[in-house]
């Protein structure tokens, strides 16, 4: 153990709950563990990479993912803030905010959840500053707590630190594995309108649940605080309920987005993943004021489908 892994474990570690661990994929981990469920949370980015619901794996990580480099992990739970998607006033920007590669300081661990029911849980944090003003030029914190019991809660909490006020945008953008591609349909969101992002954002309904059969790149719009991933090939379903947000992305990259990525591992691997993402996005901007604060939770639960 490095002397930094050494203080973060005095200051963190929670026995039989909380471990700091060295990942074989580069960086520091936080490993919860809850019975017969696990999950490895990175501080670069505040990232989950992995989530184990009764020894299954819940989310999916591409195979090359590895942290430390200038290339945000894809798979897991990435952050996206403080802004989803292309940044709207310089396309040169990076897609999905900067706070997907720095690293964030862990904050607390605990070993309830906010009802006091056992978990394991941490909570970490991000301050932007000098290193982050040309790219976004105001002060605010970000807060990510992952709480751990049967299920899997996120709470992303942004707190304005400047005197002037800020439009915000994020997404907890998270990438379910699934059995097979063409056996899953996402429910909830029948209905509701959609910016349909392969086709320049056009404005469209939802007809009926959602199935994937080509590129799929959506943000719902409304209410989309209860939705499902209902997954015939791995006999599951997830149960998705969020707060603090009007808006839901969907996204599955299909053959050819997933050739031109280069790390997706391999040609045929979109059709085990399905990206869900509790979202401020599209229409649903947030304004935070000076010394405001804005909060946007997931929960998400596992069943026998
Ligand atoms: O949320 C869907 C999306 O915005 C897609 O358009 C696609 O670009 C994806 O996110 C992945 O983005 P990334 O920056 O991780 O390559």
């Amino acid at each position: 153990m490095t002397s930094d892994m050494t203080d973060l474990a005095r200051r963190f570690a929670l026995a039989g709950k909380v471990t700091l661990e060295a990942s074989p994929l580069g960086g520091t981990v936080v490993r919860l563990t809850h019975g017969p469920h696990s999950a490895l949370v990175a501080l670069q980015g505040a990232q989950v990479l992995e989530w184990r619901h009764h020894g299954h794996d819940v989310l999916w990580l591409a195979p090359a993912a590895r942290l430390g480099t200038a290339k945000a992990v894809r798979g897991g739970i990435p952050v996206c803030w403080p802004w989803f998607g292309p940044n709207a006033g310089d396309p040169a920007k990076p897609q999905h905010g900067f706070v997907r590669t720095r690293d964030w300081t862990i904050e607390a661990t605990g070993g309830t959840s906010a009802d006091g029911r056992p978990a394991a849980s941490v909570t970490l944090g991000y301050r932007t500053g000098a290193q982050d003003a040309a790219l976004w030029p105001h002060e605010a914190t970000v807060r990510l707590s992952v709480v751990l019991d049967d299920g899997l809660s996120l709470v992303l909490e942004t707190t304005a630190g400047g005197a002037a006020p800020f439009d915000l945008t994020e997404a907890l953008h998270t990438y379910f594995r699934i059995g097979d591609v063409s056996r899953v349909r996402v429910e909830g969101l029948e209905g509701r309108e959609y910016l349909d992002k392969v086709v320049g954002y056009a404005r469209r309904r939802q007809a009926g649940a959602i199935t994937i059969g080509e590129e799929v790149d959506r943000i719902y719009v409304g209410d989309t605080s209860d939705v499902t991933l209902v997954d015939e090939g791995l006999r599951r379903r997830i149960a998705i309920r969020s707060t603090g947000s009007r808006s839901a992305v969907v996204w599955n990259p299909w053959v050819h987005r997933t050739a031109q990525m280069g790390d997706m591992g391999g040609p045929d691997a979109y059709r085990q993943m399905l990206c869900i993402e509790t979202a401020n996005a599209g229409d649903d901007v947030i304004r935070i004021a000076p010394g405001g604060r804005h909060v946007m939770t997931v929960r998400y639960d596992v069943a026998p489908a």
